[in-house]
């Protein structure tokens, strides 16, 4: 239908809900651009308006996916009045070495007769089209495009949210509309975390109990008569996975959207799920056959056998074969080393491989699944555990016990992803009121906004290793897929604008984000509405 939908902004006559003060008021980009000028007048988008699209342009993919998205969110019908003259043009071109240059940069010019998006790539083409959308404000004849020039490309390579899928299940529908979301505030990874100790979430062909087995379990605490199966009298089992054939469908769907999925395979340690499915993999001669329900830090380790480094690469060869991107995380995190120390099989192993201790054994182990890696063409990255031991040559460090890691790779030469706890842990709360949901600690907006991807303790010279930040939603505690954007938004617009904009401009952000907390309204977004610091 051509009407705007539910929860479309209200005109500045309609309800008096603190979020319809919209339009009227100039552009309200998050991330905000590089450089913005405003010119006088504005285009006119609708029924009239046609898409053009210069050489090269793959116009069926931008011209669906911005059609869609007007449709969608404001029932604006592009081009659909029949006889368009040729003043009302929104134009896509593809231009060599363009003035907004750089990968994923793009600039836009409106004027009220015509809209000139340029971009040396695709996926700048594609974030013309995001701002674009941004612009649109609702005014009494319609929607209008503001004039305005802008030159536009992003601070960071690597502006990433970490989902986990294993603590909590989340269907593919929603791993879409994630996506989705994630493309509107410029954000380009997805990294997936797919496999811990409370379960293994990737179907595996070669290994059919990883997720037959490793993606249910029983839920820890008393069961609720509802959750009682009636077949059995015991209670129903929480899980779920992702086929190969889901997978290939999100990760196509989110690299139309310039978002490369970055899935987690984590190793030695979160291995409860796996050991449970393939008890071989333990150092435990009888590891528990149950996937645990509860949370913390499991002792569970792989061994350090032949046959079980064949099996994390057999399955890293099919993750390779389903995720195209260039990383492949390895996890590394939160191995404690007790059932390693404890094993005579594996000293005699770390005796064998030549690891003067525990630490040692972890470097090899990473080490191997990087030359597995590598030969396919693939980079590592693992969390900042990695560096113990001796990190492997080529690896890539996500930095989240603080920023040392990222010191650490840096100063040796390699590069980091800055995602530090506490900072960028969106489990912990967004504010604080007894009701909100998710750790004790709290991360406002404005913490989130006001972290530094550039840090002193990183040297100017070196921080040409760091690729970017990211936000980690670890989801013990957000069971449900509406938590988990309560979780992520409004801060992961603060995180998008830190990896993107050149400069921070608080006041400005809090004054943008109105209009984003209206846009997450027209997507049915939640999310956590009290953009305000802690009172004190
Ligand atoms: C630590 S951060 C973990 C996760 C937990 C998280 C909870 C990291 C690499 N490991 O297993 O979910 O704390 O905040």
């Amino acid at each position: 239908g051509g009407s705007p939908g539910n929860g479309s902004p209200q005109s500045p006559s309609g309800s008096e809900s603190p979020l319809s003060r919209t339009a009227i008021e100039g552009p309200r980009i998050i991330p905000a651009p590089r450089k913005m000028e405003a010119g006088t007048g504005a285009f006119a988008v609708g029924g009239n308006t046609r898409l053009e699209f210069g050489d090269g342009v793959d116009g069926e993919r931008l011209g669906g996916y911005l059609t869609g998205l007007f449709q969608e969110t404001y029932g604006i019908g592009l081009g659909t009045a029949g006889n368009v003259p040729d003043s009302n043009v929104i134009r896509f071109e593809l231009t060599a070495g363009g003035s907004a240059g750089g990968p994923e940069g793009y600039s836009l010019a409106s004027s009220p007769s015509r809209i000139v998006i340029s971009a040396a790539d695709s996926r700048g083409l594609f974030y013309g089209a995001v701002t674009l959308w941004q612009l649109l404000s609702k005014q009494q004849g319609g929607f209008v495009v503001p004039a305005v020039t802008i030159e536009d490309s992003p601070r960071f390579a690597w502006r990433g949210l970490m989902l986990d899928s294993a603590r909590h299940y989340q269907p593919p529908e929603f791993i879409r509309k994630f996506i989705d979301v994630m493309a509107l505030h410029k954000l380009n990874v997805l990294h997936w975390h797919l496999t811990d100790d409370q379960a293994w979430r990737l179907e595996i062909k070669k290994y059919p109990r990883l997720t037959e087995v490793g993606a249910w379990r029983v839920p820890a605490g008393p069961a609720a008569a509802a959750d009682i199966d009636p077949a059995t009298g015991k209670p129903r089992l929480y899980g779920g996975f992702y086929s190969q054939e889901d997978v290939r469908d999100l990760v196509a769907y989110a690299r139309s959207r310039n978002i490369s999925i970055v899935p987690e395979i984590d190793m030695p340690g979160h291995a409860s799920a796996a050991i449970a499915a393939y008890p071989k993999l333990a150092v435990l001669d009888r590891p528990s056959p149950d996937v645990p329900a509860d949370w913390g830090v499991y002792p569970n380790l792989f061994n350090a056998e032949e046959a079980t480094f064949q099996f994390l690469e057999d399955v890293l060869a099919e993750v390779v074969t389903l995720f195209p991107g260039e990383y492949i995380h390895v996890g590394g995190d939160e191995a404690v080393k007790d059932q390693w120390k404890a094993s005579r099989r594996v000293q005699a192993r770390m005796r064998e491989l030549g690891a003067k201790d525990e630490h040692e054994l972890q470097s090899y182990f990473i080490r191997r699944m990087e030359t597995f890696l590598t030969s396919k063409g693939r980079r590592l990255i693992g969390w900042d555990e990695i560096l113990e031991g001796g990190l492997a040559p080529n690896a890539t460090v996500m930095s989240w016990r603080g920023i040392d890691g990222a010191v650490a790779a840096a100063a040796s030469g390699h590069d980091t992803v800055l995602s530090p706890q506490p900072t960028l842990y969106f489990d912990r709360r967004p504010f604080d009121t007894p009701t909100s949901p998710g750790r004790v600690e709290i991360s406002t907006v404005e913490n989130v906004y006001a972290f530094d991807p550039a840090p002193a303790a990183i040297s100017e010279e070196q921080r040409k290793h760091i690729l970017g930040v990211q936000a980690n939603l670890w989801t013990e505690h957000i069971r449900t897929p509406a938590r988990v954007e309560f979780m992520a938004f409004p801060r992961a617009a603060a995180i998008a604008e830190v990896g993107w904009s050149p400069t921070k401009d608080w006041a400005g952000f809090s004054e943008r984000l109105s209009a984003q907390l209206e846009r997450y309204q027209v997507l049915d977004v939640r999310f956590a509405e009290a953009p305000m610091p802690r009172p004190v």
